[in-house]
């Protein structure tokens, strides 16, 4: 099935470059690219051949650019229809212009995303990993490359189908059922497809699950450095950063506002949070910054708890051990270069919980056992407990977590109504649901608001 028009788009970010990159897709495609494309040597358009050639105002002869193109004839393209493709050098002005010749000639402006959205139409992709392209254009770290691009290679699309596949099977016990019911063969007993539908619930709990860590893996982890005033915490930040990016000063209470950067850990994005600190203040500013310390520390994947060895334990540094209950994180015995007035000891028996680390932001003799302690940590956070080939794979899409929830509360309304032998048409009503639920995942099911949801986010080009 193929759109009737024929859309056009840059498909390289505005700007100058080396090389920009027009896109065309429809049935005019072809037509289009030889009404302004002359190419110097081979007239044939041979699918997937590079030519060379010049771009030409069909109206006045002018040529415009000297270009690259080629050809990629429907349905083995991007978007599954005929696709064409300038070459151009890399300047607004000549992309504008090439643009505006392939209007001129019939295409149409592309909306944001519509190549990706055809191929999704047309079966090239599913939607699952069309999300993934969009993933893969926002990457920003090495774990976010990596999640996205193992959704795009339909990792993600397989599991899911996989877990439809088990939902169409226990509907088919139910038909069995309905069908069957005065007859005498032998029928799947309710116990069996309660065991079924369990097993299920199960492993979709599982794919639902990995958003958390999913989300961490697309997005980074955040961890905010907490600890009382002058431990060093400001420090601590510009080192990660590599960057003085925050005042540090030997005057308490410098920072007060929670101020915010990312930095590359290994394969993480990290996204420091520095802050005021922890402390009883009476001075206005600093103890709105303390409440913000408060919710940072709240909102954090991880905390950063900063020690000062040099100075003896008060109660603000009880507060920060208090904090770090329950949560990952690491502590940071700082300014080991002076002489000590506690140690790690002391830390644990005031209830900390977490890994300590002896260190100096002046001395930095420690820099690359925190990177270390602090990958160590963000890694734990992304893994699975239970590492097999099913838990691996994470989603990091609201829009998947949601599915999933439906599907689960469906599945459990299955199961209870199957256990208590309700009519075999109602347990299948839920069950209807879950596999509607799981295929809109891939978009199996799909309406046009959520296409354009899905695809509003996407640049044009895309
Ligand atoms: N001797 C020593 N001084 C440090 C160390 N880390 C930080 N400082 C000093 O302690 C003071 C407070 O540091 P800062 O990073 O602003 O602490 P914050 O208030 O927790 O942000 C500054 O004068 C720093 O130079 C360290 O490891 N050793
Ligand atoms: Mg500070």
């Amino acid at each position: 099935m193929y759109a009737a028009d024929t859309i056009v788009a840059p498909a390289t970010a505005p700007g100058i470059g080396a090389v920009a990159i027009v896109r065309l897709s429809g049935p005019r495609a072809f037509d289009i690219l030889d009404a302004i494309f002359h190419p110097a040597h081979c007239a044939e358009r041979t699918p997937r051949t590079i030519r060379l050639g010049d771009v030409v105002d069909p109206a006045t002869g002018a040529r415009i650019d000297r270009a690259l193109a080629f050809v990629m004839p429907h349905p083995a393209s991007l978007t599954g229809e005929d696709v064409a493709e300038i070459q151009c050098h890399g300047g607004p002005f000549v992309v504008r212009r090439i643009v505006a010749l392939a209007l001129d000639a019939g295409a149409r402006m592309a909306e944001p995303g519509e190549f990706t959205r055809r191929a999704f139409l047309n079966g090239r992709i599913d939607l699952a990993e069309a999300e993934a392209v969009a993933d893969i254009v926002g990457a920003r770290s090495e774990s976010g490359l990596a999640i996205a691009i193992e959704q795009l290679s339909g990792a993600l699309s397989a599991r899911v189908a996989e877990l439809r596949a088990q939902v169409v099977a226990i509907r088919a016990h139910l038909e069995v059922e309905i069908d069957f019911s005065d007859e005498d063969i032998r029928l799947p007993s309710r116990r069996e497809v309660g065991a079924e539908i369990e097993r299920l619930i199960a492993d979709v709990a599982v794919l639902h699950d990995s958003f958390a860590r999913g989300l961490l893996m697309r997005d980074g982890v955040r961890a905010t450095i907490v600890g009382k005033p002058n431990a060093g915490k400001s420090s601590l930040l510009n080192l990660l950063l590599g960057a003085d990016r925050a005042i540090v000063t030997a005057i308490a209470g410098t920072t007060r506002d929670v101020i915010e950067d990312s930095v590359q850990l290994g394969p993480y994005a990290l996204v420091l949070n520095d802050t005021a600190g922890v402390r009883d203040s009476s001075d206005d500013v600093e103890r709105i910054g303390i409440e913000r310390t408060m919710r940072s520390a709240r909102d954090a994947d991880l905390l950063i708890a900063m020690f000062d060895s040099s100075r003896p334990l008060e109660s603000a540094d009880l507060d920060v051990i208090r904090l770090t209950a329950g949560r990952p994180g690491l502590a940071i015995l700082n300014k080991r270069d002076l002489p000590a007035a506690i140690a790690a000891g002391d830390l644990r028996e005031h209830g900390l919980n977490i890994p300590i680390l002896p260190f100096s932001a002046i001395t930095l003799d420690e820099a690359a056992a925190l990177r270390a302690e602090l990958t160590k940590i963000i890694a734990a956070l992304v893994s699975p407990s239970a590492p097999s080939s099913n838990d691996r794979i994470a989603i990091s899409r609201e829009r998947h977590r949601d599915a999933l929830s439906i599907a689960l509360g469906a599945l459990k309304n299955a199961r209870s109504s199957a256990l208590s032998l309700m009519p075999p048409e109602i347990v299948a009503v839920d069950i209807m649901v879950a596999a509607g639920a799981l295929g809109s995942i891939t978009g199996e099911v799909s309406t046009d608001d959520v296409l354009d949801a899905i695809f509003r986010d996407f640049c044009i080009g895309k």
